[in-house]
Parts: structure tokens; sequence; C-alpha cells
């Protein structure tokens, strides 16, 4: 039985589902389901059978942010002792892929969420937004940080300064969404992919998403160093051998590292 109040959690195959789960809020991220999200996928980390984690919310609301009621009275006091947000540090450091479907609202923490994640795929419902700015408050899980690397300075600029929100399709063409799928088919076809990528090696995909994340903490020199030496480690894989002998025998790889 599952011990999480806020969520739905199911494995298919290699595949983890986080399904956020407080409709009556629009899926607003209180301190509980916060906790339950990071607690869920650290969990799914460590789990040997999981390969891929997959994190969605319902056709309405991917989560409409951070819990307003819950923050409106705290002081400053409460939010700096407490060191709010910091615990997202943990869902940052997740080694497996996350990918992200979302449908409907995205917005301040819910479109930071996202944005932690390693892909989006967006329903045509989706819609991007940090309106923190109307609140009198800024976003507080590295949506300044992450959306100006996705988006560059000038659109990042516009969407947190004014707190608008852009549909799927601005949102895919300014490339915080990897794909835009119709809104029914949006769970099915992200958790096809999320299969595709679960029967790689799991080594070589954790190799891959630190390359891919190093692109964003270092100088170029030293991300494409990184990258030189992963590549050099992945020969130390039965799964290297495994993956190029396939090709060679034109037959598919049986990874042992799933
Ligand atoms: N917090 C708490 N409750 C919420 C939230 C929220 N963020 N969003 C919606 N709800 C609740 C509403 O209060 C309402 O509850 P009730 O029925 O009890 O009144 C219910 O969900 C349904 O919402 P609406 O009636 O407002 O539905 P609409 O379809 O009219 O509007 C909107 C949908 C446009 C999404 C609207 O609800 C809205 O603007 N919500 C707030 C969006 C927002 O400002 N988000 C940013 C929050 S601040 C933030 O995220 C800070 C980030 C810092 C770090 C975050 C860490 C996770």
């Amino acid at each position: 039985m599952s011990d999480y109040e806020n969520i739905l959690v199911e494995v298919t195959g290699r595949v983890a589902l986080i399904t956020l789960n407080r409709p009556k809020a629009l899926n607003a991220l209180n301190e509980a389901l916060m906790n339950e999200v990071i607690r869920a996928a650290e969990s799914f980390d460590r789990d040997p059978a999981v390969g891929v984690i997959v994190i969605t919310g319902s056709e309405r609301a991917f989560a409409a942010g951070a819990d307003i009621r819950e923050m409106a009275s705290q002081s400053y006091q409460d939010v700096y002792l407490a060191d709010w947000f910091a615990a997202w540090d943990r869902f940052a450091a997740v080694r497996k892929p996350i990918i992200a479907a979302v449908a409907g609202y995205a917005l301040g923490g819910g479109c930071e969420l996202a944005m932690l994640c390693d892909i989006v795929f967006a329903a045509d419902t989706a819609s991007f937004g940090q309106p923190e700015i109307n609140l009198g408050v800024i976003p507080g899980i590295g949506g300044s940080q992450r959306l100006t690397r996705a988006i560059g300075k000038a659109k990042a600029m516009d969407l947190i300064l004014t707190g608008r929100s852009i549909g799927a399709a601005e949102a895919e063409s300014w490339g915080v969404v990897a794909r835009v799928i119709p809104a029914d088919r949006l769970l099915a076809e992200t958790l096809a992919v999320a299969k595709t990528i679960s029967e790689k090696s799991l080594p070589v995909l954790i190799a891959a998403k630190e390359a891919v994340n190093r692109a964003f903490e270092s100088s170029l020199a030293e991300g494409v160093r990184f990258e030189r030496r992963s590549f050099h480690a992945a020969f130390a894989l039965d799964d290297q051998k495994e993956g190029m002998a396939a090709f060679l025998e034109k037959r598919q790889p049986a990874f042992q590292h799933r």
C-alpha cells in the first residue's frame, strides 16, 4: 500500500509514474506534496528495478504553483530558518532520467518542477508561466535560473517581469518543451518514450544525463573534457561491448545494467 497522500505512484516495467494528486487545489505544491514528490523520486532513483521516472498531473493542471494559502502568512524568519525549497536540490540530484508530462497549468513552482525534469512533453492544452510577480514574490525553485538558461534573458525577463503565461506551441518553439502532443495521447506517448529510454543501459543513461547537465555548470572546454572522460569510461562497461557487438551482428542489444 502506498504511504503517499498527495501523489499516486505506479511502476510498469522499468518506468515509474508519479501523478500529482491534489485536484481541489489544482495540484498546488504544499509542503506535504513537495516532500512526497522528492521522497518518491529518491526512492525510485535507488530502486534497481526502475530505469526512468515520469511525473504528471491532471488534465487541468500539472501544478498551479506553490500553495499560496500555505505561504501567505509566513514570515521571513520562518522561510529563512526552514530554508524553504532547499529540498528540491535533492530532486535535482536524482541520477535517473525524469520526464515531465504536462497538461493544463504549469505555473510558478509547477513550471519550475517541469524545468527540474530532464525532458518536458506538453499537451496542446498546457500553459507555462512564472506569475510570482503578481503575488509580490519571485520564482523560488530555480525558475529565474533554469528559464533563463532555457529561453535566454529577453524572453525570461518578459515572462518573469510580466507574470504572463505562454501556451504549449510557444513553449516548444522557445525551448522549454521537447514535444507537444495532443492532450488525449500525452500520457500514453510519454510512457512509450519512457519505456524506450528505460531499455537502454542504465549506467550509460546516467552518464549521458550527467554530461548534458555539465553544459549548465561549466565552460565549454571543461564540459567537453568531462564528456570525453565519460565516453572513455563507457568502455569499462559490459554494455558497451554488448551494444557494439549487437550492431555488428545486426540484432537488438540486450543490456545487462538496465
Ligand atoms: N495555491 C493554493 N491554491 C491554489 C493555487 C495555488 N497556487 N492555485 C489554485 N488554487 C486553488 C484555488 O484557490 C481554488 O481553490 P478553492 O476552490 O478552494 O477556491 C482551486 O485551486 C481552483 O482554482 P481557481 O478557482 O482559481 O481555478 P481557475 O480555473 O479560475 O484558475 C488558475 C486557475 C489561473 C491556475 C488560478 O488558480 C491561479 O492563478 N492560481 C495561482 C497561480 C499562481 O500564482 N502560481 C504561483 C504560485 S507562487 C509560486 O509558485 C512560488 C514558487 C516558489 C517555489 C515553488 C516551490 C514548489
